[in-house]
């Protein structure tokens, strides 16, 4: 399988764990060749901080575009997400019709707004509206509740919001646009101590709940990871459903392992080379993490240790073609922050 590319229209946050700062090294690590079509430069994320400087880098889209099309580059996906101005909507919705001139190209729209009922402090109602207008494009759209609620046009505030299973059902299929748009609803809680995504794939034209534990806080930049891993899974080929398992599985490290020991659990994906090399392999990767030896029972490490063992078990194991040195090199731990691997 070639190299997917997906072109990722976010902004860089500098210093914090979102946006381009996690879709890179993602998408890199799963093997995909992600190209960054920066919207704005931050200092930092705007949650949490106050001070950030803003470079709005609206300029750079139409004259990016219009350089890769000539280039004649071919995207597997367009995948969008934070936006710096109120032209960048419109903009981003021009780049989706020039780059996917047939189905082949997918638009995965994380139509960023807000979260917990509030909207970010640089969006304006014209900016919300423009990403209503982009996510009418979308093959699939991945919003939190905060960001269902806007598109639906609907009180977003906290209170406001579904949170029974008839009320996610409700939400996703309206947001279908009549079966044609699939929808992954983020940060669904149904039962305490579980979080997960309410998703409507229009290929089946089924709506289903997937799941994890809700380890007891929430992160800036996890919704990021989350769609990041989601559009890795889909231009590697995997259904909606199995992308959305994957997603959702990054979350808790202890649902992926499949063996007692580091060794055999990251050896596994690697089961069809010789055994020596296997070995060789697996110890040089886990040096390059800080990985304790191979041979420690999964269950004696640290959670985050654990969470780096994940890590590595999973990208190994989509990688199919494993190339260790550029694993290692764009695993770059801290990128994963929203896990909390450092
Ligand atoms: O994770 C969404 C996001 C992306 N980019 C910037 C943000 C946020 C959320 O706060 O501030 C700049």
């Amino acid at each position: 399988m070639p190299t997917p590319r997906v072109a990722a229209i976010h902004d860089m946050s500098g210093f914090g764990r979102c946006s381009l700062t996690v879709a890179i090294p993602v998408l890199s690590a799963m093997g995909v060749q992600c190209c960054p079509l920066p919207t704005a430069y931050l200092s930092t994320h705007t949650g949490g901080f106050t001070g950030y400087t803003f470079l709005d880098m609206t300029d750079e889209l139409p004259k990016t575009a219009a350089h890769w099309a000539e280039l004649g580059i071919h995207f597997d996906a367009v995948y969008t997400g934070f936006m710096g101005s109120e032209a960048q909507m419109d903009l981003a919705a021009d780049f989706v019709r020039t780059f996917r001139r047939d189905r082949s190209t997918i638009f995965i729209c994380d139509p960023v707004m807000g979260d917990h009922g509030k909207i970010y402090k640089t969006y304006t109602p014209a900016m919300c509206a423009g990403m209503t207008r982009l996510a009418e494009l979308a093959d699939v759209i991945v919003p939190n509740l905060t960001e269902a609620a806007v598109l639906l046009g609907e009180d977003h505030s906290f209170g406001a919001l579904t949170h029974d299973e008839a009320g996610y059902r409700s939400v996703v299929e309206r947001l279908s646009r009549n079966g044609t748009r699939s929808v992954v609803l983020t940060g669904v809680m149904l039962r305490k101590g579980e979080i997960g995504a309410c998703v409507f794939d229009r290929t089946s034209g089924g709506t289903e709940f997937l799941f994890d534990t809700f380890i007891g806080k929430e992160f800036h930049g996890t919704g990021d990871v989350f769609a990041s891993v989601l559009t890795g899974a889909l231009v590697k080929g995997k259904t909606l459903h199995e992308a959305v398992r994957l997603g959702v599985l990054f979350e808790n490290p202890d649902d992926l392992f499949l063996f007692p020991t580091v060794r055999e659990d990251v050896g596994y994906a690697l089961r069809g080379l010789p055994h020596e090399e296997m070995e060789r392999r697996v110890d040089m990767l886990l040096a390059d993490l800080g990985l304790p030896t191979a041979n420690r029972p999964i269950a004696a490490l640290s959670r985050g240790q654990r969470q780096r063992v994940a890590l590595a078990g999973v990208l190994v194991g989509l990688f199919c073609t494993v190339q260790l040195t550029t694993f290692s090199r764009v695993v770059e731990i801290p990128y994963i922050g929203a896990f909390r691997l450092i």
